[in-house]
């Protein structure tokens, strides 16, 4: 079985052994299966994933990053490819959480749900606009990078991968070790991917043990909505942008970039998805590497539509649950900050959620109302870093068909750079 394979055989399992501890009383009766089973092994081992997960955010974008601006190979190249990128990903994001919003209020997802009256879950408090924007200037790019800074990380990163790229000749050494480490990096998220199925095992099933049946059925209105925009964003504005901004066909499209979305699906990690979605776009879809090397890493660091779609509907969500109205001016913020906290965030499994703690604080929304999407959130986040990529993909194209550099002919050839997965 390939990784995608036990990743869903775990999740499935993880859903029935939830569902019968929670059926069977076993959760609620606070004994051995609780304590030790639930509470003790499926925590830890789900505790530990995404502690090894969140290991490998800093270095994985600094490299990334680095080696991505390093391979535009061209300063002047950089220059546009890097904002044409930049403006299109922040567009396909805005476009992304707007159609999310007006969705989730049309339905009203939340809607007649009992408040949750207290939880365990505590976010951070969201720094004001002004202080997100300038926290993006590291004081100290270390600090930034210990104390998990994505925006910091980033802006450092890039600059420091600009200034790396003008000296290249000079400092070739040091461009060879970027490379060589971000290889390493790669590696390390296979090595931590590989224990995805039993994660995804742990996390599950503890979570439907506590939330049981019932609560999954009343969240099936905001797993229905978000998974339809998701869809209708995934597989129809992001192909028609593609039409209308390059004019590459984009059934063509969808079909190539199926095996990365179905690696993203099963790795809820753009970042670890990038080898997939490079190979995609380069080897099935003719982009010329000098694009893709930098569109790919950048695009899987910075750019999350469906990890602000989740935001947006999550925010509508919470907010009628609590009973909580927002005016059009917290819906403009929950765009922005949507749009920035998907560009401060690196692309492993779960980031989306813990980012969501900056756009609820942002628009005063109880932070602790994550604790209601979170039982539900991993098989979301599979579909929507899904989504982030096919948005990474679009974008590559787009920017690599304005400079000619995709070759037609592979893109046409159905069967140029047939992956095995
Ligand atoms: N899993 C993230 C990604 O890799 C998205 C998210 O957490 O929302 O893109």
């Amino acid at each position: 079985m390939n990784l995608t394979q036990k990743v869903l055989v775990g999740l499935f399992l993880g859903l029935a052994v939830g569902l019968i501890i929670n059926v069977t009383g076993l959760y609620d009766s606070e004994g051995f299966t609780r304590s030790f089973v639930v509470d003790g092994v499926f925590y830890t081992v789900g505790k530990l994933f995404v502690n090894a997960l969140k290991m490998l955010v800093v270095p994985l974008v600094f490299f990334s990053l680095v080696t991505g601006v390093i391979g535009i190979g061209d300063i002047r190249l950089l220059g546009r490819v890097g904002g044409k990128s930049f403006l299109l990903y922040l567009l396909t994001t805005a476009i992304a959480i707007t159609l999310a919003l007006g969705m989730a209020t049309t339905f009203n997802v939340g809607a007649g749900i009992e408040a949750v009256s207290e939880s365990d879950f505590t976010g951070s408090k969201a720094p004001s606009l002004a202080e997100v924007i300038i926290n993006i200037v590291p004081e100290n790019p270390l600090q930034a990078m210990v104390e998990g800074n994505m925006l910091a990380v980033i802006f450092y990163s890039v600059v420091f991968g600009v200034c790396l790229l003008s000296v290249s000749r000079e400092a070739s050494n040091v461009v060879t070790l970027m490379e060589q480490l971000n290889a390493v990096m790669m590696k390390m998220v296979e090595l931590v991917m590989l224990c995805a199925p039993y994660a995804v095992f742990c996390l599950i099933a503890k979570a439907i043990s506590e939330l049981g049946f019932e609560l999954v059925v009343s969240l099936f209105a905001y797993v229905l909505v978000l998974v339809t925009v998701l869809l209708v964003h995934g597989f129809g504005i992001l192909p028609g942008l593609l039409k209308l901004f390059s004019g590459l066909n984009p059934i063509t499209f969808l079909k190539k970039i199926q095996a990365a979305q179905l690696f993203a699906f099963s790795t809820a990690s753009s970042g670890a998805t990038i080898p997939v979605t490079l190979q995609s776009v380069k080897n099935r879809m003719g982009v010329n590497g000098s694009v893709a090397s930098f569109t790919v890493p950048f695009g899987a660091t910075i750019n999350m539509d469906g990890t602000a779609m989740m935001q947006g509907v999550a925010t509508v969500f919470v907010a009628n649950v609590y009973g909580i109205d927002l005016s059009l001016m917290d819906y403009l913020m929950v765009i922005m900050m949507a749009v920035l906290a998907s560009i401060g965030t690196a692309g492993v499994p779960g980031v989306g959620l813990v980012m969501l703690t900056m756009v609820f604080s942002q628009v005063n929304l109880p932070v602790e109302g994550i604790a209601l999407i979170i039982g539900v959130d991993r098989i979301l986040d599979m579909i929507r870093t899904a989504v982030n990529i096919t948005g990474d993909a679009a974008v590559t194209c787009i920017v690599a068909k304005s400079e000619n550099k995709v070759d037609q002919a592979v893109f046409n050839n159905p069967d140029a750079g047939l992956m095995e997965e």
